[in-house]
């Protein structure tokens, strides 16, 4: 019996797969959500409110000891984790961990009987990690394109330009405000390395999926670049190991979760990825043709890429493809956070907000767009301060939840449309997935807006899923096809076809929106 376990360290929770693929079942999933069961950390949507609109952090001791509830909940729920033959990862993309020491110092295992939380927290640097929310580095990314010749040169070696929330001008911003800090800084990481090299009790590679969101990795060399490790700070290049493919077996499990949780001695990792790259193979998209929409703390929309390409507008990302080649990606920050708190002011639960949407109001909502900016925007790229809004913020006020429940979906599906022609070509078929792809409501107004069937897979967490795919895929080499065709099936109860009476509808809204959209970033556009 083969079982693996998939990990997705993202920015609400930490989630667990274990899946068979003998029998093609999920034998167990598992969730801690950092806001309920960690509260003590002040965190109560994964990230620590700050003075400062620009800047998000979140705790990395948070998410090691979530990484110990997971384990206990699947371990309580009785899942033999003897069982398991691999374990791999994904972790929220661009957020880094700052280390005094290389966790290779760590020696391969972790003192029995002492929490992880403790043994870690005397190896940091920095106490706090800067995660892909944080908008605070325009200056950094500046200096960074400068020093290299341009943001052109920036995008073409990376496939992205200098942008705020990855992890070269995060690291370039740290260096330069606390330089003593950056002194004691032995290595760094991502989410995703770190959360393995907790596993291996040492230092694990960052994948090159991952890494591309850090704009120091050369794409076509798949090695740091060392122009951009020069430009970002001083020493960076002896602070991060090489990059690995994604399918690298990296270690193996320290002897302390052996002891504490059960599992088999000498059971062993593969490299994680970001959670991003890990969906696209959870999705079962691993291959070009297929797009797939993302409505979770951020919305994404993305695809694999046959060859690398750039995004002209400067949105576009483009990362590694876990199962080889490249992927190409747009990010929103202001995605379900922002759904979350138009419910909440319009007095809505989320079958409420479905209900509204479905039964009380008409595609077009009589013209009423609405899209809040809670935080600083990416795509399309709005500096602080926010809240911003495009169309009527009194609108939801409460005079009317049920349009604007319609309204923010409206817009939110009409942003991610406008900007996803890089992403990929028209389909007829888009795949949907993150916790906001239960919602009903939401698909149906996707399904409407891209003209597209709007289809969900039957296993939910496409991000924990690709993870243990994975696994499974480098230490068992059982080829993608027969995994995805196991653990990526639709689920055609939940798929909605579009409706073709509504496409003028959103043509003309479509058209209104861009122009709002316009204005919006010629006025707030971060210039440089
Ligand atoms: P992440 O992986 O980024 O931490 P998830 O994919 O787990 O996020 O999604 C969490 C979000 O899903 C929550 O912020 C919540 O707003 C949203 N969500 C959960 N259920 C629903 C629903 N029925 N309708 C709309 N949004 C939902
Ligand atoms: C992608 C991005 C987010 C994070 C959190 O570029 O910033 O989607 O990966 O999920």
């Amino acid at each position: 019996m083969a079982h693996f376990l998939g990990l997705d360290s993202s920015t609400q929770s930490l989630s667990a797969i274990v899946v068979d693929t003998d029998s093609g079942q999920v034998v167990a999933s598992r969730n801690v959500v950092f806001g309920e069961r960690l509260p003590g950390y002040g965190a109560p949507k994964g990230f620590r409110p700050n003075g400062d609109p620009q800047v998000v952090e979140s705790d990395p001791l948070m998410w090691v000891e979530a990484l110990e509830l997971v384990l206990a909940d699947l371990r309580a729920a009785g899942v033999d984790l003897s069982r398991i033959r691999g374990v791999s990862g994904a972790g929220q993309q661009h957020g880094s961990v700052y280390l005094a020491r290389s966790l290779d110092t760590v020696g391969g295992d972790w003192a029995e009987g002492v929490p992880l939380r403790d043994q870690i927290a005397p190896l940091l640097s920095r106490q706090l990690s800067p995660i892909w929310m944080d908008s605070s580095t325009s200056v950094e990314c500046a200096e960074i394109a400068a020093a290299v010749g341009g943001d052109a040169r920036v995008v073409a070696l990376t496939g992205s330009r200098a942008i705020e929330r990855f992890t070269g001008p995060q690291i370039r911003k740290f260096a330069k405000q606390q330089p003593a800090a950056w002194e004691r800084t032995a290595e760094v990481h991502l989410v995703s390395s770190f959360m393995a090299s907790v596993l291996a009790a040492r230092s694990v590679p960052i994948d090159l999926g991952d890494g591309a969101g850090m704009n120091l990795l050369d794409l076509a060399a798949g090695a740091w670049s060392a122009p951009l490790l020069e430009a970002t700070a001083p020493g960076l290049g002896a602070r991060l190991k090489a990059p690995v493919a994604s399918a690298t077996h990296v270690g193996l499990l320290a002897p302390y979760f052996v002891k504490k949780f059960g599992f088999a001695p000498r059971t062993p990792l593969v490299a994680f990825t970001g959670d991003n790259p890990s969906s696209l193979v959870g999705m079962g998209a691993v291959a070009p043709g297929h797009l797939v929409v993302s409505l979770g703390t951020s919305d994404t929309v993305f695809a694999a890429m046959a060859e690398p390409r750039v995004d002209p507008n400067g949105y576009g990302h483009v990362f590694g493809n876990p199962a080889g080649g490249f992927m190409a990606l747009i990010c929103v920050a202001n995605g379900s956070l922002a759904r979350e708190e138009v419910a909440k002011r319009a007095g809505l639960d989320w079958t409420a907000f479905a209900r509204g949407i479905l039964e009380q109001t008409a595609p077009g909502n009589g013209g009423n767009l609405m899209m809040p900016f809670f935080v600083p925007e990416i795509t399309p790229r709005l500096a602080a301060p926010a809240p911003r809004w495009l169309g009527a913020a009194s609108f939801v006020a409460g005079q009317d939840p049920a349009a604007s429940a319609r309204a923010v979906v409206e817009a939110q599906a009409l942003n991610l449309r406008l900007h996803a022609a890089f992403v990929g070509e028209a389909v007829d078929t888009i795949l949907v997935t993150g916790g906001a792809s239960q919602n009903p409501a939401i698909l149906r107004i996707l399904a409407d807006v891209f003209q597209a069937r709007i289809v969900p897979l039957a296993v939910g967490n496409s991000s924990a899923v690709g993870a243990a795919l994975r696994a499974a895929q480098a230490f068992e080499g059982q080829p993608w096809p027969a995994l995805f065709s196991k653990f990526c099936a639709p689920d055609e109860t939940r798929a909605v076809r579009p409706d073709p009476s509504t496409q003028a509808v959103y043509e003309e809204l479509g058209t209104r929106f861009a122009g709002q959209v316009a204005e919006m970033v010629a006025s707030g556009f971060v210039k440089r």
